[in-house]
């Protein structure tokens, strides 16, 4: 491993905590030379080369003779480490320019500035963690809502890693029976066997399938739902956003064109994060300004996982009060009859259509329910946890495929080598999740996404 990834030996050092005030802040350092460069910065009774591990001590940050900042300073020794190496924390005050500081004495003594997930990459390559831990490290930190952290937890835990282990195994052994098959070619695949081997794929390719089918909520947790407020102007779109939201957050007027340009903003609807977006309401109209925000509203539905069209339910049925010709919804659509506060039109009698008032707050939780229904979220229980990401279900993708091959070799009785070399593709796929993986370029990806100090 160290000899693949030379940077490894390197000490690296970077501020962990957020940039700003606060009442401390933490340096970190790690690798070989850690402990040495904190004997460096560090001024107390002792040094910390014969700290015991985990122990806090308090002390100077020095640069030269000038003094710094009093610290805490704790030694972690490898592999009893975030990292699996050397570990060095250091709490100062939490001042912009003391932090600042500490890390250039650290960078001055022999550390070098760590790069974005630098120690968590480490921690994967020391085998301190699997990829998918990884990953749901920074899953954590990101997470907007409850089940979003839960599942993160889970995921850190190990829930997906041990999902993908068994399918590592049943693979391993689908593999070993084949090659023992191809090792002694004069005893064919009796019938039988070949019968016993089709089934066990099958097992197998139901867990895959069992994973990808939550790739649905893992976007969802991770990123949300797309919930675009769309229709006519006046209808009162920016009425209902800032009624969800629970507060002003946009100007609502009786004028119409009021919004020009599209607002997005985050809710927590019973733990699942919805993007909420407002967008300029829809009309003829020669103004450029307001006809560049109808351009994007028309974008922005594009991307919709769902679309919530207001209408004013007190106004007539026509182009002008809907926002187009149709006043048929498409799938991902929620048609809302607003304003049931005032006497509701007769056009919109025989209307299926839930009716809100962003005056009263009528219908509003029927309205979350709605929601949270049309987007099929009832899968999102907190036991269901794994929830896999972008980069785990191009992995499975590609198992999922080798299998099918493989189904298709044995079902059609080719020579058992055909299915052993798709066996091997989808278990290097499969591997791939929890990251035996090879490929630098993946890594780089997937830490990039970190933080600076993680
Ligand atoms: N009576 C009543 N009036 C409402 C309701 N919702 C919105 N309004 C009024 O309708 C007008 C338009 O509301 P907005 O929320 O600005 O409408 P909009 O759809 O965002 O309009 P544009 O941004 O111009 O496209 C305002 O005067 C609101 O006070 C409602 O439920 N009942
Ligand atoms: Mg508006």
């Amino acid at each position: 491993m160290t000899a693949e990834h030379p940077l490894v030996a390197e000490t690296i050092a970077a501020i962990s905590t957020p940039p700003g005030e606060g009442a401390i802040a933490l340096v970190r350092l790690s690798g070989a030379d850690a402990i040495a460069v904190a004997d460096r910065v560090f001024h107390g009774k002792q040094k910390p080369s014969v700290f015991g591990s985990h122990e806090q001590h308090l002390g100077e940050i020095r640069d030269g003779d000038r003094i710094i900042d009093q610290a805490v300073l704790s030694v972690h020794r490898a592999p009893h480490s975030y990292t699996g190496e050397d570990l060095v924390e250091i709490s100062c005050h939490g001042g912009v320019l003391v932090t600042a500081r500490v890390l250039e004495s650290c960078l001055r003594c022999g550390a070098r500035a760590a790069r974005a997930g630098e120690f968590t990459e480490r921690a994967f390559l020391n085998g301190k963690m699997d990829l998918t831990q990884a990953e749901a490290v920074m899953d954590l930190i990101r997470a907007q809502t409850d089940l979003a952290l839960r599942s993160a937890t889970e995921q850190l835990e190990g829930r997906l890693g041990a999902a993908i282990s068994a399918i590592r195994d049943g693979l391993v052994d689908l593999l070993a029976q084949i090659e023992a098959a191809i090792d002694f070619p004069d005893e064919d695949l009796a019938p039988a066997q070949g019968e016993e081997l089709r089934q066990r794929l099958a097992a197998v390719q139901a867990k895959i399938g069992d994973l990808l089918a939550t790739a649905r909520e893992g976007r969802i947790l991770r990123e949300g739902v797309r919930v675009v407020i769309y229709g006519a102007t006046n209808a009162g779109k920016s009425s209902l956003l800032n009624r969800l939201l629970g507060y002003e957050r946009t100007i609502v007027s009786e004028i119409p064109g009021t919004t020009r340009d599209t607002i997005e903003e985050v809710i927590n609807l019973r733990g699942v994060p919805i993007r909420l977006l407002d967008t300029a309401g829809l009309r003829d109209t020669a103004d450029e300004l307001e006809r560049a925000g109808i351009a994007r509203t028309e974008r922005s539905l594009e991307r919709a996982d769902l679309i919530l069209h207001v209408i004013d339910g007190s106004a007539p049925c026509s182009p002008a009060t809907v926002g187009r010709d149709s006043v048929e919804p498409e799938t991902r659509e929620l048609f809302l009859l607003n304003k049931s506060d005032l006497a509701e039109h007769a056009d919109w009698r025989d209307t299926v259509a839930l009716r809100i008032s962003c005056v009263t707050d009528d219908g509003l939780n029927g309205l979350e329910e709605a929601i949270l229904g049309r987007i099929g979220i009832q899968h999102l229980r907190p036991e269901s946890s794994v929830a896999i990401n972008a980069r785990h279900r191009d992995c499975l993708l590609r198992a999922e495929e080798a299998c099918a091959r493989t189904a298709a070799t044995l079902s059609e009785n080719y020579s058992p080598e055909y299915a052993a070399v798709d066996l091997r593709t989808a278990l290097e796929a499969v591997t791939d999740v929890v990251g035996a993986v090879s490929d630098d370029a993946i890594l780089d990806s997937v830490f990039a996404q970190f933080c600076i100090g993680k």
